[in-house]
């Protein structure tokens, strides 16, 4: 049996990530660690232990780590790409001095940790199409030098001090849970609620431009399969890409639209988000995941936006 903490448990992906290793493991042995400011409310506080586990206090992760008998570490806590662009040294506290805390407390109390890279760790010069596991990885942004800082520090651990480090690259995770924050794809969340509110939505990123996405129930599988799987199979470790849809602004406005013919979208690009969605690959190829742990995603754009527009409305119903 596992026992599992998650920092950062209270963002997008944390929270339906506690709730889903919860169902999975026991609600006793999935930890919400969260910060001060932002609380876990409901079912996320109710269903199970949460303490405060601030990942830029080692002695705090330390503490939480001992009082359970930890042995699994999802370590979510980030700041995202355009956020980040406002802040770059407490993107990097965060997002490396915080990886620094969490890795040695896995090293010194035998931890697996899963700390997330990101398609936000290519940049212009990497290959866009079909972009390999291995391949160019020099980012413009302080979001992709961290992601990528963070691949070669849990690599890193794992080689020298053999702590069972593993990841996957994310793309753009589609939710109707819970909101993103400060991303480059998050147009693609915020689309299906204006769709959803009858509202016109205004589009940040410009005609063609191409990222890939995925709907967070396969996110949260690849999660779980990636850390149960058979590690004398695992080739790679930190991180592999992951891949399931890859759409430019009118596919998913079309995809809509097919549910709402009413519904209207005009651009007004942002130029920071277009810069940044323009230096990140238009698709990943994902068949080292696919053979190394078997990756298998569920969702494409289609039977994504079924699901999405269908839980969305009720959502707003109740
Ligand atoms: C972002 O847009 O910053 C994130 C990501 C792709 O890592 N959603």
């Amino acid at each position: 049996m596992k026992n599992i903490l998650i920092i950062g448990a209270t963002g997008q992906i944390g929270s339906e990530l506690t709730m889903s290793l919860r169902g999975i493991y026991g609600n006793e042995h999935v930890v919400c660690g969260y910060i001060k400011g932002a609380e876990p409310k409901g079912e996320l506080m109710e269903s199970g232990p949460a303490e405060i586990c601030d990942v830029t206090n080692p002695q705090m992760i330390a503490e939480v780590v001992k009082k359970y008998s930890i042995d699994t570490i999802y370590n979510l806590a980030a700041l995202l790409s355009v956020v980040a662009e406002s802040n770059p040294m407490l993107a990097w506290k965060i997002g490396i001095d915080g990886l620094w805390n969490v890795l040695e407390v896995a090293r010194e109390n035998g931890c697996a940790v899963f700390t997330p890279s990101s398609i936000g760790s290519f940049g212009p010069s990497t290959p866009a199409v079909q972009t390999p596991q291995d391949t160019v990885q020099r980012p413009r942004t302080i979001y992709g030098v961290s992601k990528v800082t963070t691949e070669l520090l849990s690599d890193y651990y794992f080689n020298k001090y053999g702590v069972d480090t593993r990841a996957v690259r994310f793309p753009g995770l589609i939710s109707y849970v819970a909101l993103p924050g400060g991303g480059t794809t998050d147009y693609a969340v915020d689309i299906y609620y204006s769709a959803v509110k009858g509202e016109k939505f205004i589009c940040p990123i410009a005609e063609g431009t191409y990222m890939d996405m995925m709907y967070m129930p396969d996110a949260l599988n690849a999660c779980v399969q990636l850390m149960e799987a058979d590690p004398t199979k695992l080739v790679h470790r930190n991180a592999f890409n992951i891949a399931s849809m890859s759409f430019a602004p009118e596919q998913i406005f079309a995809a809509i639209k097919e549910h709402k013919p009413n519904f209207e979208m005009e651009y007004q690009v942002d130029a920071l988000k277009q810069s940044i969605a323009s230096s990140w690959p238009d698709s990943l190829d994902d068949s080292c995941a696919r053979e190394e742990w078997g990756w298998n995603p569920s969702y494409d754009l289609k039977s994504m936006t079924t699901h999405m527009l269908q839980q969305l409305e009720k959502k707003f119903q109740a």
